[in-house]
């Protein structure tokens, strides 16, 4: 049977009734051209999509800044035609019954005394939102002049928030609900939702990989703010209601009278979308900024100058929500100075916000980073439980512990924080991370939204019950009436996150924050359906695949069975570096030595942290054979040969995870490539080029970490990949010209731990050659034929190396890219894992006996240092992605393995299938025309059948090129011409 793709057939027809309703026109809508950083960049396009057709006559019933951007927003869906009467010239007799009558806006109470028909409910709460639709006989056409679409709040807040959830409706499942549920209700599982950024006055971020900050700059508040409100705007579309704008380590100076004024811009830019300022305080500030002698919590000058300065804050911003505090960790100031307690320190700052309402923030982050290393019952992650679980009980009203998801420190993979379960009469959040310090830095695609989902499913059975982490956020475990979601989201003026795809964190965390039970998969497709390609089943299908799968594909390469990340932790927190975790008091370690690996945490032998858990949860979590495999070196420490459930041991699975997780990130260059042509194009090859970063540096990691472990423990791969490296040669083994051997620390981060430094670069023989070089030569002893060349060397900074590749001697220029700068922003000056970057040249032809080599013109700190080639047949290279023969309008999934299906299948098909994009109603009839690339008649042709399916049978081993053409119906009375080239998507499976 052929596969076919089937996310056409099944989600949109959810969505057909409503989309009857309003929609009545293709309509594209020219977007702003905005050449500023806007949310519209992110996911609010409402560009190329349907929009949503509500009357197009909106009445806003308050005038509060809210109401007036929820109008804004809806007008901004409309386009060209917000605003504009439709019973007027311009419209058709369908668009006005369509998009006549009113679209009314407003809170409940507004709502009861305009409206007094309309059954808006009494018990709307904070945030909440109610859509109702008609009472309209005809729900197919509309009603014309009496269509009524009504959009109430709990409160202004809920009016906006109702907005962006009608703007969001064609994109996620809940719209069928709509349309039969009406009217529609939704209110946030939890009152807090809250991002972090740790931005720091000079415009720097710390773990930011987006660029510099959009709040400040030189010391001050940013006198461009255009991007705050959009960042605000982006936030509100999914609910979140708070930001805290600088960073947790954080500047007292932010407090004086002057910053304060400048903060209180802000807060103005950003209230028009209901997201409230929050600001971190270091609890040394009474002697930082106020001359006082002291800060300690239970002084009463220190006490009075806290009331003072907050009654100085509420005076220029009234909504302002509240204070952060990290204190007695890493180097922070704290109460344990004057021997006092967090909730000492966390209630005096409650105490002076709480006749305004705000909200102190604590964070259960504190732990001593200078742990004894060789003391085995010492355990950093004690540290949460161990301080916070005596204060339960002790904090006041408006005091929300802020728990970071796991009890290290945001790793590829960590259990869920036993404090959660350990405080019941006490507020709580959960801090989760949407900037990727430890997962790849946004240069990595990791969608984190299953990580989180997974932590509030975790149930941690208190008192032998059911109780989900979500639940015990949400305050309804312990019938705690404030809780929530932090995000530390680190937005910067690059984007926002950076990277595209990164992107899909931050809408995930807000609609996690506001319904934690949906689906990261339900959140991928709203995200990609809104930001990449609205309702196309394939793009959906292909992109949504590879977020989900991006997650485990990175843990698999950096640090599986609960290792941590495997990262330099005293460095960048981005390439390997496995012993920095070691022999340091930051406690954030794996203890591998030769025999064995893992962290004793039972009760029995260990560190006892696993008896920090409800029992049925420590029961599971204190026996190595209870444990699942994926956190079992975080509880356990046992040997290289212990089995793991899976059958394997575990250091064979340490050596088969990173080679299956990087062929993973290789598999994320060939998914994405099928989408070429049926997407933006720069955000095409934008995404293209991450990836193939992606796909280097995850080779980077496997072979760190796999020579690593092999030399630490001495036991062969059973599939014989550690340590032998086919066609690989190393530039240490080369003849060397000006390059000088050097090693590489960590040695793990380089192949064989060495590498080639051009440190005395010689001005060469060859003709016209000026600039001085390195060169490093090989001879060519294989076969005769078409090779890829991967060149792996250490991108520096400062300075921008140049790459040449030789044959006998000569270079060559061309479109292959044998001519390549080393011009990428990455971690550390020294040669290192975090820079280590791959360079692949395709399509060389080697003749035997030949010479091959690099040479290289090294600038200022960038000394060109390379660490090996690796030469494959071209046909095999599995991380290539040839250019396909195939386009105009077609995708071709998975090149590389067709090319070799088609070698080993006697007779294969091609097979696939045509939807409409939007809806993806399977096309019957089209034409389908079968095609030698290159040429101009078809080979075959056919036409699809009644589920939009066709076949080629027979066919001979080959590339082959499709074109597609045909006329559809659609709906009623729309008749849509699919143009091939941009409207049709074929998935073509050969088998
Ligand atoms: O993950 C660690 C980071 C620090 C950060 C700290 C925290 C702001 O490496 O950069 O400090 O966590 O959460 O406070």
């Amino acid at each position: 049977m052929p596969q076919i793709t089937s996310a056409a057939a099944e989600r949109p027809g959810k969505v057909k009734t409503l989309l009857r309703k309003f929609v009545v026109a293709f309509l594209l809508i020219s977007g702003l051209a905005a050449s500023a950083q806007t949310a519209d960049q992110a996911w609010l396009k409402y560009v190329k999509r349907i929009p949503v057709f509500t009357p197009l006559a909106v009445h806003p019933l308050g005038n509060s800044l809210l109401e007036q951007s929820a109008v804004k927003e809806l007008n901004r869906n409309l386009g060209s035609i917000a605003g504009r009467d439709a019973s007027g010239p311009g419209f058709s007799a369908r668009a006005r019954m369509g998009m006549g009558g009113q679209t009314i806006i407003g809170t409940a109470d507004e709502i009861r005394k305009a409206l007094p028909d309309v059954p808006v409910p009494r018990d709307l709460g904070p945030d909440e939102y109610w859509i109702y639709i008609g009472p309209c006989s005809d729900h197919f056409n509309g009603c014309g002049e009496h269509n009524l679409v009504v959009i109430a709040g709990g409160d202004e807040r809920g009016t906006l928030y109702g907005v962006f959830a009608l703007l969001r409706f064609p994109a996620t499942a809940e719209i069928g609900e709509l349309h039969r549920e009406n009217p529609w209700r939704s209110r946030p599982a939890m009152p807090i939702r809250w991002v972090d950024e740790w931005d720091n006055p000079d415009g720097s971020i710390e773990r930011g990989y987006a660029g510099r900050s959009i709040f400040f700059e030189g010391g001050n508040v940013r006198v461009d703010l255009a991007p705050v409100t959009e960042y605000a705007r982006l936030l509100a579309s999914v609910g979140i209601n708070g930001c805290n704008v600088n960073n947790v380590n954080a500047a007292p100076q932010l407090l004086d009278a002057n910053h304060l004024k400048q903060l209180a811009r802000i807060a103005d830019a950003m209230r028009p979308w209901g997201v409230h300022l929050a600001l971190s305080v270091d609890i040394a500030s009474p002697q930082k900024i106020g001359s006082l002698k002291t800060y300690d919590p239970l002084d009463p000058a220190v006490r009075t100058w806290w009331k003072t300065k907050v009654n100085e804050i509420y005076a220029l911003i009234p909504d302002f929500a509240g204070f952060t505090v990290k204190a007695d960790s890493e180097g922070q100031p704290g109460p344990s100075s004057y021997g006092r307690t967090p909730a000492d320190a966390a209630n005096l700052l409650a105490n002076a916000l709480a006749p305004h309402g705000g909200v102190v923030l604590y964070r259960a982050f504190v732990y001593n980073h200078h742990l004894d290393w060789r003391d085995p019952k010492a355990d950093r992650a004690r540290a949460a439980y161990d301080i916070f679980h005596p204060l339960d009980g002790k904090f006041a009203a408006n005091v929300i512990i802020q728990i970071k998801e796991g009890p290290i420190d945001f790793q590829a993979h960590e259990p869920v924080s036993p404090l959660f379960a350990g405080l019941r009469q006490t507020n709580q959040a959960m801090e989760v991370q949407i900037t990727q310090e430890y997962t790849g830095q946004q240069r990595h695609l990791v969608y984190l939204a299953p990580m989180w989902k997974q932590v509030l499913d975790f149930d941690m059975r208190v008192d032998g019950q059911s109780t989900p982490v979500k639940e015990i956020i949400a305050g309804t475990s312990f019938h705690r009436p404030r809780g929530g979601m932090v995000g530390v989201a680190n937005v910067g003026r690059d984007a926002w996150l950076g990277s595209p795809l990164a992107l899909a964190n931050l809408y995930a965390f807000g609609r996690l924050a506001w319904n934690p039970d949906l689906t990261p998969e339900q959140i991928a497709d709203e995200w990609i359906w809104q930001t990449i390609k609205f309702r196309d089943p394939v793009v959906v299908s292909t992109v949504e695949k590879m977020l989900m799968q991006s997650w485990p594909a990175y843990e698999s390469y950096t640090g599986p069975l609960g290792m941590q990340t495997l990262t330099d932790i005293t460095g960048s927190h981005y390439g390997p570096n496995i012993e920095s975790s070691e022999n340091n008091g930051w406690g954030q370690w794996h203890r591998a030595d030769k025999d064995g690996v893992g962290m004793d945490r039972t009760v029995a032998t260990g560190t006892g942290f696993a008896g920090q858990y409800p029992p049925q949860v420590a029961m599971i979590y204190e026996s190595a054979a209870t444990t699942p495999d994926e956190l079992l070196l975080f509880f356990h420490h046992v040997p290289y040969t212990y089995r793991l459930h899976s059958g394997k041991t575990v250091i064979q699975h340490i050596y088969e995870s990173h080679y299956e997780g990087a062929a993973q990130a290789a598999q994320f260059v060939r998914d994405w490539a099928t989408l070429e042509g049926s997407i933006d194009q720069p955000l095409y090859e934008q995404v293209r080029d991450r990836l193939r970063y992606q796909a280097g540096h995850a080779i980077v990691w496997r072979d760190a970490i796999v020579q690593y472990f092999f030399k630490l423990s001495g036991i062969p791969d059973e599939q014989g990949r550690a340590g032998h490296y086919p066609g690989r040669l190393e530039a240490e083994d080369a003849r060397l010209t000006g390059y000088k051997i050097i090693d590489v620390t960590p040695w793990e981060d380089a192949s064989g731990g060495k590498a080639v430094s051009c440190d005395d670069p010689q001005i060469p023989n060859r003709k016209g050659a000026t600039k001085p070089i390195c060169t490093a030569e090989w001879k060519w002893t294989g076969e005769e034929g078409m090779y890829n060349i991967a060149v792996q060397y250490f991108d520096l900074h400062p300075g921008t190396a140049k790459f040449f590749l030789a044959q006998n001697g000569r270079i060559e220029l061309g479109p292959l890219g044998q001519m390549w700068t080393a011009d990428a922003e990455l971690p550390s000056p020294q040669p290192h894992g975090d820079n280590s970057i791959r360079h692949l040249i395709r399509n060389v032809w080697l003749t035997a006996g030949q010479t091959m080599g690099i040479e290289a013109e090294p600038d200022r700190n960038d000394r060109a240092v390379l660490d090996y080639i690796e030469v494959v047949p071209a046909k095999r290279d599995p991380y290539l992605v040839p250019d396909l023969p195939c386009s105009e309008g077609q995708q071709v999934q998975d090149p590389v393995s067709h090319q070799e299906t088609y070698e080993e299948i006697a007779g294969p098909e091609l097979a696939g299938w045509a939807g409409e994009t939007n809806v993806g109603t399977p096309i019957e009839g089209m034409l389908v025309e079968l095609f030698h690339p290159g040429d101009k008649t078809p080979i075959t042709t056919t036409h699809t059948n009644e589920e939009g399916g066709f076949r080629f049978t027979g066919l001979a081993p080959g590339h082959y090129r499709i074109k597609a053409s045909g006329v559809v119906e659609y709906g009623v009375d729309e008749i849509v011409r699919l143009d091939p080239a941009a409207k049709a998507q074929l998935c073509l499976v050969v088998e």
